[in-house]
């Protein structure tokens, strides 16, 4: 008997794959607006920064794709999920991946981002410009939105955390300060009711509730260099503010919104944060990234398999 075939469109950030790639790459963050070449240095010199120039996003992602599809496989043999990649800013894009999927014959689908919390902003935008082509080429496609408060995404987190505290002297655990963060947005998203900041913060309670966590706190990461207001604190002025006020010389962050190494992580945190950390002289950790850890996998094979359920 023929297996039914459900196509899953992985939806990811994007990386350049090259140094050449990344003004093109910029360009397209920028809704086709290039860098200056200031604009341009500057993040070129990030990515320098992080590994000699090497892209581990993009590596990461095709882990996650492969690791998805596995996983799917192995808990539903009599079926045959088909996963794609779809990236936000970099080949191969969103459309192209739903192209594919069409051209191989794929009638249903269901897309899914590696971002576990939902905004207008953030996982809208993928899923909107997935759906737009899905629709002009007649694939039937349905999308996972959000999947921030799944037991086995917080049982993954739960252990990164854990793990991360035992680096700090077991009599100090205690006075550590724990920074939940995610990528800031900006402020506007606030007039249009966005769930995004309040998923976060239920991901941050959840998982400090089962850490039993009484020192902990909120910040935002990574905002961009625009003269719109983004959500603050950024996690730096929270860094300096609660050395400085509170004393607390221990930190630990724990990037609950991103689910991947890459340049939000391996330089904002561990080359910008790190450095601030010295300089205030503070003990700074972080949680280890998801990348492929089999919760992780589990958690989107299970998302992927209720979505598919419930749209036949
Ligand atoms: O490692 C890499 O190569 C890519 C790392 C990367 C991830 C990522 C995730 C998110 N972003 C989100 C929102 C915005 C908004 C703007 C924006 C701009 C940038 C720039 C770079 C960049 N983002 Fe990103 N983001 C990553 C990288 N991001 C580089 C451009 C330079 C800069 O500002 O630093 C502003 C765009 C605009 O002006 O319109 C908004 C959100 C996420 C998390 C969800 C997701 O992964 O989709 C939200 C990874």
């Amino acid at each position: 008997m023929t297996k039914t075939r459900i196509g899953v469109l992985v939806m990811s950030y994007g990386t350049p794959e090259s140094l050449d790639q990344v003004e093109a790459y910029y360009t397209h963050i920028r809704r086709g607006h290039p860098p200056t070449p200031e604009q341009l240095h500057e993040l070129t010199t990030r990515y320098e920064a992080i590994v000699g120039g090497f892209f581990p996003l993009r590596e990461n992602t095709n882990k996650q794709v492969k690791g998805l599809e596995a996983t799917l496989r192995a808990e539903h043999p009599d079926l045959e999920f088909v996963c794609y990649q779809g990236l936000k800013h970099a080949q191969p894009y969103v459309e192209d991946g739903v192209e594919q999927m069409v051209k191989d014959g794929i009638t249903e689908a269901v897309g899914i981002v590696l971002a576990p919390h939902f905004s207008t902003m953030s996982v809208g935008g993928y899923v909107k410009r997935a759906k737009d082509k899905a629709e002009a080429l007649g694939l039937k496609m349905t999308f996972v939105l959000d999947y921030h408060l799944h037991t086995k995404l917080l049982d993954a987190l739960q252990t990164r955390v854990e793990n991360a505290l035992s680096k700090f002297e077991a009599g100090d655990r205690h006075n550590v300060r724990v920074i939940f963060t995610a990528h800031s947005l900006p402020e506007k998203i606030l007039e249009m009711k966005d769930p995004y900041p309040d998923q976060l913060l239920a991901t941050s309670k959840a998982l400090a509730e089962r850490v039993g966590l009484t020192n902990w706190q909120f910040g935002w990461q990574s905002a961009g260099q625009t003269a719109m207001p983004w959500l603050g604190p950024d996690i730096l002025d929270v860094m300096r503010t609660i050395k400085q006020e509170e004393g607390v010389d221990k930190i630990l962050l724990c990037p609950i919104g991103f689910v991947s190494d890459h340049l939000e992580v391996l330089y904002d945190i561990d080359i910008e944060a790190q450095a601030l950390a010295k300089e205030l002289g503070v003990h700074l950790e972080r949680t280890e990234s998801l990348n492929t850890d089999p919760l992780y996998m589990e958690t989107l094979s299970d998302v992927v398999y209720t979505k598919w359920q419930e749209s036949t």
